[in-house]
C-alpha cells in the first residue's frame, strides 16, 4: 500500500495532469475520485484505474479511507470543499484561484488552522523549471542585489476552447493567470507592500479583462512590473512561457523565448537553455506547466512526510491573493493600494 492514499475532487480539463503527477509518485495512490459529472468521472476513473467513484463529495468524505484530498474543481466550489475537508480533518490541496474573494480565502485558512490540517494551494508556476533556474541565479548572488524586475506573460493563445469558463467571468486574466505571475514576483522579489494596476478588455467576445499592467513595491526594495495579456498577437506564439527581466547591482538576468536564460555579471555573460522536461504524459506547449504540476505534488508529499507547511500553503497564498484583489481595486479606483490594508 502507498504511504499516502489520496482522493481527488473535480475530474475536468486540468485534473488529468494532476492524476498523471500522482501516478508518477511511488508513495502516493489516488484511491477515490469525485465529480458531479458522471461522464468525467467515467473517463478519468477508467484512464487511471480508480474504482471508488463518487458524484457527491459529502458521500466520499463520509466513506473516508484517504489521507488527503486534492480539490481540482473551479473556484466557486473551493471554499465549501476545503471546509468539508476541514470538517473531516483531512489535509487538503486546493487549485488556484484559491477562492472567489480574499474574505473566503481567509475563512478557508482559518478553517484549516482550526482543524489542524495542512492546506496547500496548487500554485504551480513557481515550480516551473525555468522559474526555479531564475531563482537559483538570484540566490547565487551572480547579479548582486536585485533592484528592478519584470514578470511578463503576453500571448494570443486560445485558452477559451479548453477552459470555456474563462470567457464568462467578470474577472479574467488577473484572477486566472496574473495570480501565477504575481506569485512568481513574490517568489523572486519577496512580499509586496503596494500595488498600482491598469486593465483593459481587448477581446469583445469575453466578459472580463484580458490585459493587465501592474506595478509593485516589494519590501526588499525591488520595484517590479507584472504584465499579462491574452490579446497579444506575436509572430511566434510563446504560450505558456513567462519571461523575466531582472536588473541587479552587479549585473542582469533575462529569461526569454524558448527558455533562453542570459546572465550577465562582472565575470562575463552566460547563456543557457532552461527548458522544462517533456514528461512521458505531457504535450507541448503545456509541458512547462505539466512538469510544474508533478513538482508541486512531489513537494506536497514530501512536506506531509516531514510534517512541515508547504511553500504555497493557504496562509502563504493569502499574500498572493491580496495582490490580485489589490490589482482589481487599483484599476477600478485609479489609486495605489496598500497591501497591509487588505490582509
Ligand atoms: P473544468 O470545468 O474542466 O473541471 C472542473 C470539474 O469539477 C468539472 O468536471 C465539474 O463537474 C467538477 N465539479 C465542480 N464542482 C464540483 C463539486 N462541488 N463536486 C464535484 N465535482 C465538481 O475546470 P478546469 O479547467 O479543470 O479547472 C479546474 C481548476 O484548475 C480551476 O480552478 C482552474 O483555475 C485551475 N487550473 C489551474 C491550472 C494551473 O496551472 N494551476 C491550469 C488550468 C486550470
Ligand atoms: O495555468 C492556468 O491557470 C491556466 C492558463 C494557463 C490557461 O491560464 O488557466
Amino acid at each position: 500500500m502507498a504511504a499516502y492514499r489520496g482522493a481527488l475532487i473535480g475530474c475536468g480539463f486540468f485534473a488529468v495532469n494532476q492524476m498523471h503527477g500522482w501516478r508518477d509518485l511511488s508513495n502516493v495512490e489516488i484511491v477515490a475520485i469525485c465529480d458531479r459529472d458522471s461522464e468525467r468521472l467515467r473517463i478519468v476513473g477508467d484512464q487511471f484505474g480508480v474504482e471508488r467513484r463518487y458524484q457527491s463529495a459529502e458521500k466520499m468524505f463520509a466513506d473516508g479511507g484517504f489521507d488527503f484530498v486534492d480539490i481540482a474543481t473551479t473556484v466557486g466550489s473551493h471554499r465549501a470543499l476545503v471546509e468539508l475537508a476541514a470538517g473531516y480533518k483531512v489535509p487538503a490541496i486546493c487549485q488556484k484561484p484559491f477562492a472567489p474573494t480574499l474574505a473566503d480565502a481567509k475563512a478557508m485558512v482559518a478553517a484549516a488552522d482550526a482543524a489542524g490540517i495542512p492546506l496547500m494551494v496548487h500554485e504551480n508556476f513557481r515550480w516551473q523549471t525555468p522559474i526555479l533556474a531564475v531563482k537559483a541565479v538570484l540566490d547565487s548572488g551572480a547579479i548582486g542585489e536585485p533592484f528592478w524586475g519584470r514578470v511578463s506573460f503576453r500571448s494570443g493563445f486560445d485558452v477559451f476552447s479548453g477552459q470555456p469558463y474563462l470567457a464568462k467571468g467578470k474577472r479574467f486574466i488577473i484572477e486566472d493567470l496574473g495570480i501565477h505571475s504575481l506569485d512568481i514576483a513574490r517568489f523572486l522579489f519577496g512580499d509586496a507592500s503596494r500595488m498600482t494596476a491598469r486593465t483593459r478588455r481587448v477581446n469583445p467576445e469575453i466578459a472580463g479583462e484580458d490585459v493587465a499592467t501592474m506595478l509593485l513595491d516589494h519590501d526588499s526594495g525591488v520595484t517590479s512590473i507584472v504584465d499579462v495579456s491574452y490579446a497579444t498577437k506575436l509572430p511566434e506564439e510563446p504560450f505558456p512561457e513567462t519571461f523575466v527581466e531582472i536588473d541587479g547591482t552587479r549585473g542582469t538576468l533575462r529569461l526569454g523565448k524558448d527558455y533562453k536564460l542570459t546572465v550577465h555579471g562582472p565575470d562575463g555573460t552566460l547563456q543557457s537553455v532552461v527548458a522544462p522536461n517533456l514528461l512521458p504524459w505531457a504535450s507541448r506547449p503545456w509541458h512547462n506547466i505539466q512538469e510544474s504540476v508533478a513538482l508541486i505534488q512531489k513537494h506536497w508529499a514530501e512536506r506531509l512526510a516531514e510534517g512541515r507547511e508547504p511553500d504555497t500553503s493557504g496562509r502563504d497564498n493569502l499574500k498572493t491573493f491580496a495582490l490580485v484583489e489589490a490589482a482589481y481595486l487599483s484599476a477600478e479606483r485609479g489609486e495605489t493600494i496598500v497591501i497591509a490594508d487588505l490582509l
